[in-house]
This record gives structure tokens, sequence and C-alpha cells, in this order.
């Protein structure tokens, strides 16, 4: 962590007054945590927020403190700085992307390897396990920390560790959740919040999903084709990598989701040292070395025939 950039951050925000914040599409816990984090620090401080998001709201974060804050829609307005949360990029803002020039200063806050430092201020931290541990150290830096900002940070970090389960999960994670446990957050109400949403249609989809599984040779590799995605207020793609993830022995785990004929999501995630950002970055995607992923243009059938060879050549080449 820079002490510089997050000097400067601080400077920006006191001699500022008004402010956009916004994070990336597919909204999930780290982006709306951070942003409502960052909200309520900012109002804290009396000053004129808006944040506004490409992807409406999932209803799974209503328990979320403010959550009825967020907007889909923006009236014309300027704004003396633009908080970007989450995001390897401003094309990953969605429409969102398009409002950033209405802001005097852009400041990128984010934990994706493949950040591309698209803002005026750059605070990048590829160890953080998630934007909202990012924003702890402002936190703890101004001095401003209540029970709703602790929630916040709290289910951004619970999220993109996969409740304490990934390989970013180390004693810093720790350190910080303990710290935000002090406001009186309890893990099993976070817990059953984000993980009790699912109903038996889903549970019976992501059984078909399961029992269909695909295999390379080796074993080494475990992808999944899913015909038909429907996008839901909740994301089942977390809840079926953990079902895979057990699994032993597998490196690479792979979603192929029919988004549109001739548009297919791709999620890459990877179990010891397999970097997936890489190869999604072969496909114009990125992320984390752990998880990332892009869009192909191309229909199902030609996105795996594409992805799952160049998988197979990339774990190959490691083994020699
Ligand atoms: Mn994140």
């Amino acid at each position: 962590m820079s002490k510089e950039t997050l000097k400067r951050i601080i400077e920006k925000i006191h001699s500022s007054k008004s402010f956009l914040i916004t994070a990336h599409v597919n909204l999930e816990g780290d982006a709306l945590g951070s942003e409502l984090a960052m909200y309520i620090l900012l109002k804290k401080l009396k000053k004129r927020v808006v944040i506004y998001n490409h992807d409406s709201f999932p209803s799974v974060y209503e328990f979320l403190p403010n959550s009825r804050v967020i907007k889909t829609t923006l009236e014309k307005k300027r704004f003396d700085v633009a908080f970007v949360l989450d995001c390897s990029d401003s094309s990953r803002a969605g429409k969102v992307k398009d409002y950033l020039g209405r802001a005097d200063c852009i400041i990128n806050i984010d934990h994706h390897i493949s950040n591309t430092f698209f803002g005026d201020i750059n605070w990048v931290d590829p160890k953080a396990s998630s934007a909202a541990q990012i924003l702890y150290n402002l936190c703890e830096k101004m001095k401003i920390m209540d029970k709703n900002i602790a929630l916040c940070l709290y289910t951004g970090i619970f999220t993109d560790t996969g409740s304490f389960t990934y390989a970013s999960t180390n004693k810093e994670v720790h350190r910080v959740a303990t710290n935000l446990m002090n406001y009186g957050i309890y893990p099993s109400k976070v817990y059953e919040s984000l993980h009790s949403s699912c109903c038996p249609t889903d549970l019976k989809f992501m059984g078909r999903i399961i029992s269909s599984l695909k295999f390379d040779p080796r074993k080494k590799i475990c992808w999944a084709i899913i015909k038909k995605w429907e996008k839901k207020d909740y994301d089942l793609t977390e809840i079926i990598f953990s079902i895979m993830r057990s699994l032993k022995g597998v490196e690479v785990f792979l979603l192929f989701k029919k988004i549109g004929k001739n548009e297919t999501r791709v999620n890459f995630r990877s179990c010891f040292s397999v970097d997936v950002n890489r190869i999604a970055q072969f496909f114009c995607g990125g992320g984390h070395k752990k998880a990332s992923g892009t869009t192909i243009w191309e229909s199902l059938e030609q996105a795996e025939k594409k992805v799952i060879p160049y998988v197979q050549k990339y774990t190959d080449r490691l083994k020699k």
C-alpha cells in the first residue's frame, strides 16, 4: 500500500464537495459493500454523494445499510470526484463509464492484478483480498468506522474470500475481519443473508449442471456448459464453483454460460498454481490469479472449442 496515494485520496476527500461512486457490472458483495461503505464515510463528512451503477440492485443484498440510495439513472450533473471501486478497467463500470468524464478527478480503488490504472489517482493493491479490505485501510486512517460501515466492509471481504476459504485469506484478512467484528458484526448472520437465497428450482438447475460436468483426460480441468443462464437477483456462480472445488486434484474450473447467440461468458477459477488471470487475458478478459473471467463473442460451442485446448496447453506447459 502506498502511503502517498492514501494521503492524496484523503486530501482529495476533504477538499471536494460532490462525489460519484460506482463499481463493476454484475454487482456482488465486494462491489456493493465497498460502494456503501464509501457512501456512509462520505455522508459522515457531510458530502454530496451519489451511487450510480450499470446494473440494478440485487435484492439479496438488501440487508446492507443504505442499499436503497443506489441509483441506475443519473441526472445531468458534474462531480468533483468519481470513485470507481473494484473495477480492473473503467469499461467494467458498464454504461457508467460514459459519465466518468463529468468528474474532475477519477479515483480508482481496486485489487485486480489486471488493473489498467485508468484513474487520476490509482490505489491498486493486488495483495488485498477485496476492494473492501483496501477501503478498511482508508477508514482506519481517517478514523471513521461504525457498525454500518463495518457490515458493508465485512460483507465485501466475506464475498471475495469465498467466506474466508480462498487462498487470498491470510492473517491480515483475519485481522481486519476481527476488528470489524468489534463493531457488532455476526459472521453467521452475514452468511445466512448471503447464502440462504436459493429456491428449489435453483438447486435442480445446479444439479443438472453438476451431473453434466466435463473433464480433460487427465482430470485436471473441469468445466460446465450452461445452455441457458438467467440473470438472477443473486449469483449462482460461486455456489456452483464451490461444489466443483470439492473435487480432488482438479487445477482449473470453468463455467461457459450462454448469454446470447454469439455471446458466451466464461468464468475461470483455479486451485494450485495455475494463473487464470493470464488465461483470461489471452481471451481479452482478466481478473485475479485464481479467479477471472471473459466474454467471448461467439457461440457456446465455439467458445468451448477455443478455450479448453488453450487451457490444456497452458496447464501442460506448467508441468514441463
Ligand atoms: Mn472484488
